[in-house]
């Protein structure tokens, strides 16, 4: 694992009590999450976040068989510095075949340098379907050439001979170096959707962080206005 993680910047991995649990955060998303759907986009959108708030969906990235394999991959004191996230992929009117670009997602947290993605999906994820694209061995080449746009910081360079779209069931954990190049697969043929769901673990021991006062560029925003058009 560390030997595929080390050369490729990314490994996937499995472990039969986590895959339960992904398959119970899956029953939740179509019993809880689809069922509240209305076709009203911002509606469904904001269920979609809603996801991420899952309350169990804390257990799944610090239970003691992540926290050792955190430990194996080089964090010595791991912590979360930013929320999950939801990467919802689909041609219908609500995902509108979006996907983001190559990017690298360090330049979203500038936070330590050896900190690393867990990331699956509730769907199978391959070729056919939606999934993740990556470029094997670009976590090496330390910061890429981007420019800033309004889905983040993308990399200039638009195609990589040696990408490969992950394979990867319901279950299964993909863990990436916060440097490898990577994009969201979008398959225009697709009737399947994508739901993934991401969180990022960092390292309190890091000393380039350290000389960065332990910033982050994830900050918490409240909206004070919402309450104002707010119906009871
Ligand atoms: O579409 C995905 O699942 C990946 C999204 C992603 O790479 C990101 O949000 O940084
Ligand atoms: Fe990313």
């Amino acid at each position: 694992m560390i030997e595929s993680f080390d050369s490729n910047g990314y490994v996937i991995i499995h472990n039969s009590q986590l895959s339960l649990q992904i398959f119970k955060l899956k029953k939740y998303f179509e019993y809880e999450i689809l069922s509240r759907f209305t076709n009203v986009v911002v509606n469904d959108r904001n269920l979609i976040k809603r996801m991420a708030d899952n309350i169990q969906l804390i257990h799944l990235y610090s239970n003691q068989y992540m926290i050792d394999i955190y430990g194996k991959l080089g964090i010595e004191l791991p912590i979360f510095s930013g929320p999950c996230v939801t990467h919802y992929t689909s041609n219908n009117i609500i995902g509108q075949s979006f996907g983001l670009p190559y990017h690298q997602d360090f330049p979203s947290m500038a936070s330590s340098v050896n900190s690393i993605i867990i990331w699956f999906n509730l769907f199978n994820s391959n070729p056919d379907t939606h999934s993740i694209e990556v470029v094997p061995g670009s976590h090496k080449f330390g910061l890429q050439e981007g420019q800033h746009t309004a889905n983040g910081f993308v990399s200039t360079k638009k195609y990589f001979s040696n990408s490969k779209i992950l394979t990867l069931e319901c279950g299964d954990i993909l863990i990436m170096s916060t440097f490898l190049l990577h994009r969201t697969y979008v398959n225009k043929s697709c009737q399947m959707d994508k739901m993934s769901i991401s969180r990022r673990i960092d390292d309190l021991n890091c000393k380039s962080w350290k000389k960065n006062n332990f910033a982050n560029a994830y900050y918490t925003s409240v909206d004070r206005k919402l309450f104002e058009s707010y119906k009871f």
